[in-house]
């Protein structure tokens, strides 16, 4: 082999290595989803009322887990629904947070993790009503909770009816749309004056196919469990 045959082997291997390393760094280590910013415009530490909207959903037709139970995160510049667990919000504000609830009913390991924590007023209002605890033994009536442990909020998600799961049956394009069955969950809660990254998870063992239910979307940024931004 030429020196020029050897040279240019040797650049075309060394071109195939970094193009496989930019693209494992990319896809796997940068590549996670993407915040939603509820930022604009409200300043930090005011008490200003900032509105969030979020559904979750029974599958994931835009990822590459459809079978994955899954949050959404509505974007307040495009509206649109954006497939991220991750949100930005001014520290020190009022959240006045909706979350459509389109997927099916698993009952809570823990029954305590039926009872709203955190929120302002102590309730949660589901379709407009007032409510302080759902019990999922009782009814399986939750589907999924939104929790962040680092200020004590807790609230359960109410499920569709069964009936409703099996006629018309739950929503099977995500993210979903109101002509499916679902639930309106509205509560209010003050995000930190502590500006910092604040997890958030759900407590329902709702990874389907993992070992105990706490696998695969349960621990996945993006579907169960995310980050709130708290900025100043
Ligand atoms: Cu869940």
């Amino acid at each position: 082999m030429s020196l020029a045959a050897r040279v240019g082997t040797l650049i075309v291997a060394f071109l195939a290595v970094a193009v496989i390393v930019a693209f494992v760094v990319i896809h796997y280590f940068l590549g996670g989803p993407p915040t939603v910013d509820y930022t604009a415009n409200v300043t930090p530490d005011t008490g200003a009322t900032v509105h969030i909207t979020m559904q979750e959903a029974p599958v994931n037709t835009v990822s590459t887990h459809p079978d994955w139970v899954s949050y959404f995160i509505r974007s307040p510049q495009t509206h649109q629904w954006v497939h991220s667990t991750i949100f930005k919000v001014p520290a020190g504000s009022r959240i006045d947070m909706t979350i459509i609830g389109y997927d099916g009913c698993t009952p809570l390991r823990n029954p305590y993790w039926g009872r709203v924590t955190g929120v302002i007023g102590n309730a949660e209002y589901v379709d407009g009503k007032r409510v302080t605890q759902l019990n999922s033994w009782s009814g399986c009536t939750v589907a999924h909770t939104f929790s962040i442990p680092g200020i004590n909020l807790n609230v359960p998600m109410e499920s569709p009816t069964l009936a409703q799961t099996v006629k018309p049956g739950l929503c099977s394009t995500a993210p979903c749309t109101p002509n499916n069955p679902h639930e309106v969950m509205t509560f209010s809660f003050n995000s930190p004056k502590t500006p910092g990254a604040y997890f958030w998870q759900c407590r329902i063992p709702c990874g389907g196919g993992f070992i105990d239910g706490f696998g695969g979307p349960m621990q996945t940024i993006g579907f169960m469990t995310g980050n709130m931004e708290v900025v100043s």
